[in-house]
């Protein structure tokens, strides 16, 4: 029997949110897989819908690569964020166009929300209110991110929590190539997982084994997409896109045609994987810009990358055409453990060196290694309020990394990118 089955990607309450090739996959396969077992399906999309903006909300503004704001809107901090002097916004879509949307939408059988951070959970606490104010005592499924990393939070809101990977029969249905036909750009995933196991990273714990997907359906997908879409902007969701010095990714790219595409990496690549060969694809097919994985020059990670293995990356990717700007190289600060000097040191020498560092503010990621040790040195609760899990509120976090000592880092980043422009 036919079912109606409404599917939310929900709004995003945050400090800042900006689309830098996001959208929902795992919704979009578990969409067309019930599509095509003749299940009636809508989608709402309210954070990133052409239906969101509002007259008192500031529209999206459009960078290179297609990548873009959100719809925003100020709003009020929540009261535990009040010592952050920063703003605070609504992205996508306010209340009453929720609940007006919601409103025109035939009541559903069955109501599937999309879960992103951990720190975004209040929003999905609201959608599922609004969906009860508006059809009753309807069935709720909640899954993706948080829905796995912290089901408790949803527990108490009478709801199915799904806390695993959806179960869709890989390639053969549930590719979510319908709704992917409204991006702008094309998110691709050619394998799933990482063999390392990085303490503060949460990967194993979506995907305990790696697994390829199927390279040539893949390609023929982006194929189709590209002639009905005209769009041309390609982003790898993979954790480890590099495995096996790039093998999957070379087979992929064989597929394709070398002058149609930009390819967009913004996980972190792993620089072992980096040789001649697949240096070569990188220069014949279009990556704007490389972002690579790298902690610090003092690595206490040191099987996934090092010092000289950076260096002799970056040469290579230099002989291969690469300038500075256009090889990323993400270090991670407020580490537990982890020294201001070090992060200072590091962003030196990932300059030096020819590459251009990027700061991400270490987040702490429920069921990891590091969020245990980290919580033990916290100045802000995150287990019992996962608004603190936030990178925003990093500073506010660590008892070294402060906001004055952010601030620093941040203006010696600032020097290094206004003296190579
Ligand atoms: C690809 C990716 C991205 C992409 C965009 C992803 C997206 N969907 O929008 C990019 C590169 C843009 C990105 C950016 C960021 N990301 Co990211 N990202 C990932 C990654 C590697 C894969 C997620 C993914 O899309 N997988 C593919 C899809 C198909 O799988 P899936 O979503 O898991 O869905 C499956 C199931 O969960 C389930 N499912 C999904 N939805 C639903 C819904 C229902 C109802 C049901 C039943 C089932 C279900 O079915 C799916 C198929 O089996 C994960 C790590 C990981 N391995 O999962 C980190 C991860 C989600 N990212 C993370 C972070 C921190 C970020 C950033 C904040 C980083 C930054 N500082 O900028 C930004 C925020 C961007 C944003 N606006 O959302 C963290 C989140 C941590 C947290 N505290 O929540 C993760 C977990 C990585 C980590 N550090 O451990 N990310
Ligand atoms: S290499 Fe990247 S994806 Fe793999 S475990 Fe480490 S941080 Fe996670």
């Amino acid at each position: 029997m036919t079912k109606k089955l409404l599917f939310i990607n929900p709004f995003v309450e945050d400090f800042t949110a900006y689309n830098l090739w996001a959208a929902p996959l795992g919704l979009f396969r578990i969409m067309e897989y019930h599509e095509n077992i003749g299940d009636d399906v809508t989608y709402l999309d309210f954070l990133d819908g052409n239906f969101v903006g509002d007259d008192a909300a500031t529209p999206p503004v459009y960078r290179s690569w297609e990548r873009h704001s959100y719809w925003k809107r100020e709003i009020e901090k929540p009261e535990c964020l009040k010592m952050i002097p920063r703003k605070y916004y609504r992205f996508g879509a306010n209340d009453d166009t929720v609940r007006k949307t919601l409103s025109e939408v035939e009541k559903p059988d069955k109501v599937y929300i999309s879960t992103g951070m951990t720190y975004w959970y209040r929003s999905v606490l609201k959608i599922i209110d609004f969906v009860r104010e508006i059809f009753g005592d309807i069935e709720i499924n909640v899954g993706g991110i948080s829905a796995i990393l912290m089901p408790e939070i949803f527990e108490g809101k009478n709801v199915t929590v799904n806390t695993g990977k959806a179960q869709i029969p890989e390639n053969i249905t549930g590719t979510g190539m319908k709704y992917l036909k409204n991006l702008h750009f094309f998110p691709a995933n050619l394998i799933e997982g990482c063999p390392n196991r990085c303490p503060y990273c949460s990967s194993v714990i979506f995907n305990p084994k790696v697994s390829y997907k199927d390279i040539p359906t893949l390609a023929k997908n982006l194929e189709k997409w590209h002639a009905e879409t005209g769009f041309c902007d390609v982003a790898f969701y993979d954790d480890a896109l590099m495995l096996r010095n790039g093998e999957m990714l070379r087979d992929f790219l064989d597929r394709l045609p070398s002058d149609v595409y930009r390819f967009h990496t913004p996980n972190g690549l792993h620089l072992r994987e980096i040789d001649d060969d697949l240096c070569k694809y990188l220069e014949k097919y279009s990556f704007p810009q490389l972002r690579f994985g790298f902690e610090t020059a003092f690595s206490r990670y040191e099987d996934k990358t090092s010092l000289n293995q950076l260096k002799s990356v970056v040469k290579l990717l230099k002989e291969h055409g690469f300038t500075n700007e256009r090889i990323g190289v993400y270090l991670l600060c407020g580490l537990p453990g982890q020294t201001v000097e070090e992060v200072e040191k590091t962003i030196e020498i990932v300059a030096e060196i020819g590459a251009r560092p990027y700061l991400n503010e270490y987040s702490p990621v429920p069921k990891t290694k590091l969020f245990e040790e980290h919580f033990k040195e916290s100045k802000l609760d995150f287990k019992s309020e996962p608004l603190y899990q936030n990178n925003s509120v990093s500073a506010w976090r660590s008892p070294v990394f402060t906001p004055v000592v952010v601030k620093k880092l941040k203006e010696q980043l600032y020097r290094i990118y206004s003296a190579s422009m």
